[in-house]
């Protein structure tokens, strides 16, 4: 992308349903906004249709492929946002490495970074528009075809968490290798960290150029950091990454463009990620909607945080449990996702009667008030 070039808005169709986009700034709602992630997923009878026999990264390549599977989810429940179909390890590829993703295992980088010297093999400079261009082609052909329906957002990996993959090979339960480097080589570290952070910081405000109406920063991989750690390798990334696509942003007069961040498992962090420029803080179910809100002021929306698996639970617990999340959180300044994605032998029904409960027992709240 010409960083010279401001961001010049697209003709698209008038967005219908601003809930989500309201409730990102805690403005006024007259329902809780709702959204999972991975609402495009393996339980949909029809993504296992759309992607069967397909390679996953191809799938991402082709902006058709992706546009049907954002528009999936839509089409069943009445989900108050769109996340674009994607996934956080284009960004590895763009940067020169090759990622395949192995049906039942997850993704495999068959010659993953081993020791600093192999940071050579990177690119050192990536060409956003030429590396990543479909993704922005999938997101500005969804943004025409959602009609205006719900806001469409972008997302990338955190730092932190590609750098995890990228040394891991793969999936991890430990991520031992890659915290391997922070102890070991923290400068070399670093210096990955921060040409992740200037590819993403790009990515992010092509996908914004692109049609992008929000944005979502993935931290998956804070769990396995101490609060030490967290605080080096982690959030002043996250940090810059936000300040630097903000400011871009508010140069071009798209200061309502919201920003979410979602460091799972890092509660630890949860007072300095409401301080570090994003709009929303992303929660998953460890922590308590009240004790949440507490520590986080009321400086920021706060999104989730039911625990994906209450989704095997009868409709009419569900209800319950959501009803409790949606008291604990409040309906100000609050999007109510789960606490990390669906999963995939999760029944779409009861995916129907989150969102459901969601819309009933805010429109509730806010009729008592
Ligand atoms: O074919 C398939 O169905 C493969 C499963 C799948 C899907 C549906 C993968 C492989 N990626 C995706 C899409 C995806 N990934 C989306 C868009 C869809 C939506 O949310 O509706 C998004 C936002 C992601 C983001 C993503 N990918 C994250 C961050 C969120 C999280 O889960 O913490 C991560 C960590 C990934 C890596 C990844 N991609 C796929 C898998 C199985 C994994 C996890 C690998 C592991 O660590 O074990």
């Amino acid at each position: 992308m010409d960083k010279d070039l401001l961001i010049v808005p697209k003709d698209f169709p008038e967005l219908k349903n601003d809930t989500f986009l309201r409730a990102a700034r805690c403005e006024e709602v007259e329902h809780v906004p709702v959204w999972c992630m991975r609402q495009a997923g393996r339980y949909l009878p029809e993504f296992r249709e759309s992607r069967a026999g397909k390679d996953f990264f191809e799938t991402c390549r082709s902006p058709e492929a992706c546009c049907e599977l954002t528009l999936q989810p839509l089409r069943r429940f009445p989900f108050d946002a769109s996340i674009i179909f994607s996934d956080i390890l284009v960004v590895p590829q763009a940067l020169g490495m090759d990622v395949q993703m192995c049906p039942g295992k997850g993704p495999i980088f068959p010659e993953p970074l081993k020791e600093p010297e192999d940071l050579q093999r990177l690119r050192p400079k990536v060409d956003v528009d030429a590396e990543l261009g479909y993704v922005f082609k999938a997101i500005t052909l969804t943004r025409h075809k959602l009609e205006g329906k719900v806001p469409l957002l972008g997302f990338t990996g955190a730092p932190w968490t590609l750098m995890s993959y990228m040394i891991e090979g793969g999936g991890s339960t430990t991520h031992s290798k890659a915290k391997r480097w922070l102890y070991r080589y923290p400068e070399a570290s670093h210096k990955l960290l921060k040409q992740l952070t200037d590819v993403i910081v790009e990515y992010l405000l092509g996908q914004v150029t692109a049609g992008a109406q929000a944005l979502q920063v993935f931290e998956s991989h804070t769990g396995c950091l101490g609060p030490a750690e967290f605080k080096e390798f982690s959030l002043p990334y996250l940090r810059d990454i936000a300040r630097r696509v903000k400011d871009k942003l508010k140069e071009s007069g798209l200061e309502n463009v919201p920003m979410i961040v979602f460091a799972k498992d890092g509660h630890y962090g949860l007072e300095e990620l409401s301080e570090s420029h994003y709009d929303v803080v992303g929660l998953d179910w460890t922590v308590d909607p009240r004790s949440a809100r507490e520590r986080t002021g009321g400086k920021v929306s706060l999104q989730g945080n039911m625990d994906p698996c209450a989704l095997y639970a009868t409709k009419e617990r569900i209800s319950e449990i959501v009803k409790k999340m949606v008291e604990g959180f409040g309906t100000r300044g609050y999007i109510a996702n789960l606490g990390h994605g669906v999963y995939p032998d999760m029944d779409p029904e009861a995916v129907g009667a989150f969102v459901d409960a969601v819309h009933t027992h805010s429109r509730q709240l806010l009729n008592r008030k």
